[in-house]
């Protein structure tokens, strides 16, 4: 019975130190394959930049206005903005990308209108204008506003992202800055804020 016990502790003993030695082993022979490992997920990191990005915001407010707002960027091209609004009166009302993605006091504080440039407002197509200077958007006879814009200024990577800023619908037409209006050069005096959405992003 002795020898028996004797054997068993054996047995157990080299188990005990045979995973150890394989463990030390490893390291040193798997050491050279790590740097490869390293440069091919840093090209990996590139392509993903370069890739499609979508972005989505979801604009209410205090009225029965409310609406979808999809932005799809290719690569480093213009971002196309399909916009989807309901609740508006018929005809034409502004729209723009505003500085903050902050709502805690409703729309008003999602601030100005998104400036990176410094510029003074304006139309889209003017080489003055705001980047979140999107001009109108048109509501018909039911109160639906459908379009698309595409636009330079507002990419959804890189140093001007508009990614956590905010889309804002205005009660009136904006005036494109060429209104006269004390407010037309900062807002194109496109009155309240009826509804506004946090740009953010959304799968592919
Ligand atoms: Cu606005
Ligand atoms: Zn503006």
């Amino acid at each position: 019975m002795a020898s028996v016990t004797a054997a068993a502790q054996t047995t157990l003993l080299s188990a005990a130190t045979a995973p150890t030695s394989l463990f030390q082993a490893a390291p040193s022979s798997a050491r050279p394959f790590h740097p490869l490992r390293l440069v091919s997920a840093g090209r990996r990191t590139l392509v993903v930049a370069d890739a499609t990005k979508k972005a989505v915001a979801v604009l209410k407010g205090t009225s029965q206005v409310e609406g979808v707002v999809t932005l799809t960027q290719e690569d480093d091209g213009p971002t196309s903005v399909n916009v989807r609004i309901t609740g508006l009166t018929p005809g034409l009302h502004g729209f723009h990308l505003h500085e903050f993605g902050d709502t805690t006091n409703g729309c008003i504080s999602t601030g100005p209108h998104f400036n990176p440039n410094g510029l003074t407002h304006g139309a889209p197509g003017d080489e003055v204008r705001h980047a979140g200077d999107l001009g109108n958007i048109v509501a018909n006879a039911e109160g639906i506003a459908e379009t698309t814009i595409v636009d330079s200024q507002i990419p959804l990577s890189g140093p001007n992202a508009v990614v956590g800023r905010a889309f804002v619908v205005h009660e009136l037409e904006d005036d494109l800055g060429k209104g006269g209006h004390e407010l037309s050069l900062s807002t194109g005096n496109a009155g309240g804020r009826l509804a506004c959405g946090v740009v953010g992003l959304t799968p592919l």
